[in-house]
Parts: C-alpha cells; sequence; structure tokens
C-alpha cells in the first residue's frame, strides 16, 4: 500500500494548465472571441438548426463583433437537442466522430453528444484541471465510481486521471461493498462519484466497521452530476474525511469539466477559454450583468463534432469575475442551488428542493437520507411529504425521540417555507439508495389529475 498522505486542507494550489487558466483577462477575453467568432461560422455553415434560426433572427456570423454580440445569436433548449436526434446538431461528419454519450433522459429521446479526437483530448485536459485543482497528481489512485457508459461521468473522469498520470481503478457505479473494500485493498486516495453516492459508501464502510480515518488513505473526492448543499458537503467530508470538490458539467457541453471548485471552495472555476457563460432571467430571456442570480447560458468554443450556441441549463447560479485567491483568473458560478424547472409550486409556494435539503440537515440526528413526495389528495389541496431517515442512535433512543425530531423539522420547514409538510422520520437505511443520481422528488401531482 502507498504511504499514507496527510488530510492537508491547506491551500496548496497546483494548476494544470497555468497559461489558460491564469491568462489575464484582456488576453482571455480576445481569445474567447475569436474562438466564438469561429464557432458562430462553423454552426451557421454546418449546422441546418443554426442557419435557420440565424436566419430567422437576421443575424450573419460576420455581425459577432464583440463578445457582448453574443446575445444576438439564438439560443438553444434540451428540446432543439431532442428534436434533432441523433445526429443533426453535429458539425462534422460521422467519419470524424469517434465516441457517442448520451444524457440520461427518462421520457422521450435522450441528448446526444458525439466527440471528435480532438474533443477527446480537449476533455481529458479540462479533467486534468480539475484533479489538479485538488492537489491529485502521479502519485495518487483514482477511485471512480461515476457510472460508465453513457452517462458522461465515468469516462469523463477515467481519461483525465490517466492524463495526469494517476492510477485509475475505472469501478463504476454498485456493488457497494465491494468498492469499500478495493479501497483498502488498493489505498484509494481520491474518490470521484455524484454526492449522494458518496454518502451510499460512506455508510457502507460504517457497516463494515472501517475508521475512514485510521483505515482509508481517501484525502480528496470530485462530487457532482446532481445539485448538493453546503451540509451535504459537510457530511461527506465529515463521513469520509476528505477535502470535498464540487466539479460541474453537463452532456451538451462535454460532460463534466465545465467548472470545478479550486482549494478555496469559494464558487466553480468556468473553463472559460472553452465555454463562453452567460446568465439570464430565465422567464425573460434577459441578458443579467454578473453577480446577478439567473440561469446560466453556455456556449461551445472550442468543439469540434457539437458546438452549441446559447444552451439554456436551467440551472440557477451566481457569476463572480472577480480574481481568486488561487491565481485563476477565470470567472466563477457560485455552487449550483438547483434548476428552474426544479422549483416545485405547492400551494402557490416556491420551493426548492436544496431548501428542504438544507433543513433536515440543520436538524440533529436527521440523516441526508430524504424523499420529497408532492401530491394532490382528494381535496385537489397540493400535499407536501417528507420522508427522512435518522440516526442510529436516535433510533435507539424509541418512538418518543423520534417524534420529536419529527416535530422540530416540522417547525424548521414550516419557518423557512411557511408551509406545513407531513413528517415521517424513519429508521436508518430504510429508503432506496441510488449509485448514481438520487432521486429525491417525486411529483404525483400529474398522475392524480
Ligand atoms: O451530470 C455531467 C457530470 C458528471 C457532472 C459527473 C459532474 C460530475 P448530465 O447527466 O447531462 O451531465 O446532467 C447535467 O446535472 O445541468 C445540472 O443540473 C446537474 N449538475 C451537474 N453537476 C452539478 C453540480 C452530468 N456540481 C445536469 N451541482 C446539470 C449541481 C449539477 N448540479
Amino acid at each position: 500500500m502507498r504511504v499514507k498522505k496527510p488530510v492537508t486542507g491547506t491551500k496548496q494550489c497546483l494548476i494544470w494548465d497555468r497559461e489558460h487558466e491564469t491568462m489575464p483577462r484582456p488576453k482571455l477575453e480576445k481569445l474567447q472571441l475569436e474562438r466564438l467568432q469561429r464557432t458562430v461560422e462553423r454552426c451557421y455553415e454546418r449546422v441546418p438548426f443554426y442557419r435557420e434560426k440565424m436566419d430567422e433572427l437576421g443575424v450573419k456570423p460576420e455581425d459577432i463583433v464583440t463578445l457582448k454580440d453574443v446575445s444576438k445569436l439564438p439560443f438553444t433548449t434540451k428540446y432543439d437537442l431532442r428534436e434533432n436526434y441523433p445526429f443533426k446538431m453535429f458539425a462534422e461528419p460521422m467519419e470524424r466522430v469517434v465516441r457517442l454519450h448520451a444524457s440520461s433522459g427518462t421520457t422521450g429521446k435522450p441528448v446526444v453528444a458525439g466527440y471528435t479526437a480532438k474533443d477527446l483530448d480537449t476533455w481529458a485536459e479540462l479533467i486534468a484541471r480539475v484533479y489538479t485543482s485538488g492537489g491529485v497528481t502521479n502519485a495518487d489512485v483514482v477511485h471512480n465510481a461515476y457510472g460508465y457508459g453513457l452517462f458522461t461521468g465515468g469516462m469523463g473522469f477515467h481519461y483525465g486521471a490517466e492524463k495526469v498520470g494517476a492510477t485509475i481503478v475505472p469501478v463504476s457505479g454498485g456493488l457497494t461493498k465491494r468498492q469499500v473494500m478495493l479501497w483498502q485493498d488498493f489505498g484509494a486516495s481520491v474518490l470521484c462519484s455524484t454526492p449522494s453516492y458518496a454518502l451510499v459508501l460512506a455508510e457502507q464502510a460504517a457497516e463494515m466497521g472501517i475508521d475512514t480515518a485510521r483505515d482509508l488513505n481517501l484525502r480528496v473526492g470530485f462530487f457532482g452530476a446532481e445539485p448538493w448543499t453546503l451540509e451535504m458537503k459537510k457530511e461527506i467530508e465529515e463521513k469520509l474525511n476528505i477535502e470535498a470538490f464540487d466539479i460541474y458539467g453537463l452532456t451538451e457541453l462535454i460532460g463534466p469539466g465545465v467548472s470545478s471548485e479550486c482549494p478555496y471552495h469559494d464558487g466553480l472555476h468556468i473553463n472559460e477559454d472553452h465555454f463562453l457563460v452567460e446568465t439570464i432571467d430565465p422567464d425573460t430571456g434577459e441578458v443579467l450583468p454578473p453577480g446577478t442570480p439567473g440561469e446560466m447560458v453556455l456556449t461551445s468554443l472550442t468543439k469540434e463534432a457539437f458546438p452549441v450556441l446559447r444552451f439554456r441549463t436551467r440551472d440557477r447560479t451566481i457569476i463572480n469575475q472577480e480574481t481568486c485567491a488561487c491565481g485563476r483568473t477565470t470567472a466563477r458560478m457560485m455552487r449550483v442551488t438547483g434548476r428552474t424547472d426544479d422549483m416545485l409550486i405547492i400551494r402557490g409556494v416556491n420551493v426548492f428542493p436544496s431548501q428542504i435539503e438544507s433543513v433536515i440537515l440543520s436538524v440533529p440526528h436527521l440523516e441526508p437520507q430524504y424523499v420529497i413526495v408532492v401530491d394532490r389528495g382528494s381535496t385537489h389541496m397540493d400535499d407536501l411529504e417528507v420522508l427522512v431517515e435518522c440516526s442510529e442512535d436516535l433510533y435507539n433512543k424509541g418512538a418518543e425521540a423520534m417524534k420529536e425530531a419529527q416535530e422540530h423539522l416540522s417547525r424548521e420547514l414550516h419557518q423557512v417555507l411557511a408551509l406545513n409538510a407531513r413528517i415521517k422520520v424513519v429508521g436508518p437505511k430504510t429508503l432506496q439508495r441510488s449509485e448514481g443520481k438520487a432521486k429525491r422528488v417525486v411529483d404525483l401531482r400529474e398522475l392524480s389529475h
């Protein structure tokens, strides 16, 4: 086994691509403009969908003279991508496309992403930036529990690890007990998984009597693919004795690697030499100034096979353009708190699942395992129910103690949401676990119409 490294938490800032990640902003913006112009030209010439949309708006590639001119371009939505399923958005012939991935669309057709060999190399570079910002080097063993397959998580994290020369363990999701055994046997120092699966792994380790500080080599983790609150991050860090980094990305843009945290954990650095970011008002489409909360819109600047103009991510965030203490000059996006289409409207009140998660984790002895069920009963009123697991300790104290926690959560939720929710505190390990993205919300209202 490799020598155990200390959990440092020190702000040791390694940077993979110093030239691009710390480029002075005027130079970066010049590079972005050149790349934007080239991308728009290619889209106009090669993708009928974009030519039609731009013609409708009366915009020609030569109208893009400054970066701000991006707002003249049409938006692209998930709907547009599905309409052009599977390959009609590609700007390269299939002979140059060497890999396909697809989003995990549960209804209808998935979104298909194509990559040329150069796109794959760009992607591995972006993930190498992510690992390096977390201090990962060729001395590390990377346990990759993101799903391998059409989902971009597994293979995205895989090739980036090889790029930095780390030892990659391509386990994928599932067979949780075996994963924990491999942590021990291979001396994994880095964990990559969804935040919800990280907690499942932590729970398994505890069940096997493993003390994560004493018995494991884990030092850092890269978590993303689903919203997770700061409270959830704290749980993961404590239970696994690691430093947790937030990493963001989406199939439509490349997969993971659009942005990630540095050791200052004050927002996720967007790889702006590859992606142009805007925030808009989700209702009007109006572009908002940096620092204003809104929906993030992204344009790819270097992708060959599947370029995307102004993709409406539906993810809510705030962009901060100040230079970070780590030395990177790239803009940072604040942690994604949810999606504009995640918002539940319950009896006229806007509720984001992340608000509920924060409240749950502020109540002692409640665990980050929960399900939110929204239904419309015989009274035709929206009904909010939250099922949440309690700790082993509380469970052992009995029904009265569980009832107290229930009432505590009910009061807290009422304070934050101004809504009465039915709370059910259930015993440990009774709710279903996920091996990838967790399904936290069950909205039965559509079914009850
Ligand atoms: O989830 C890519 C990915 C894999 C990212 C592994 C990070 C790690 P999709 O399946 O297309 O791609 O889902 C993209 O997931 O629009 C967000 O709503 C959500 N998401 C991704 N990362 C984060 C994050 C991958 N760090 C959708 N925080 C995005 C919050 C995230 N939400």
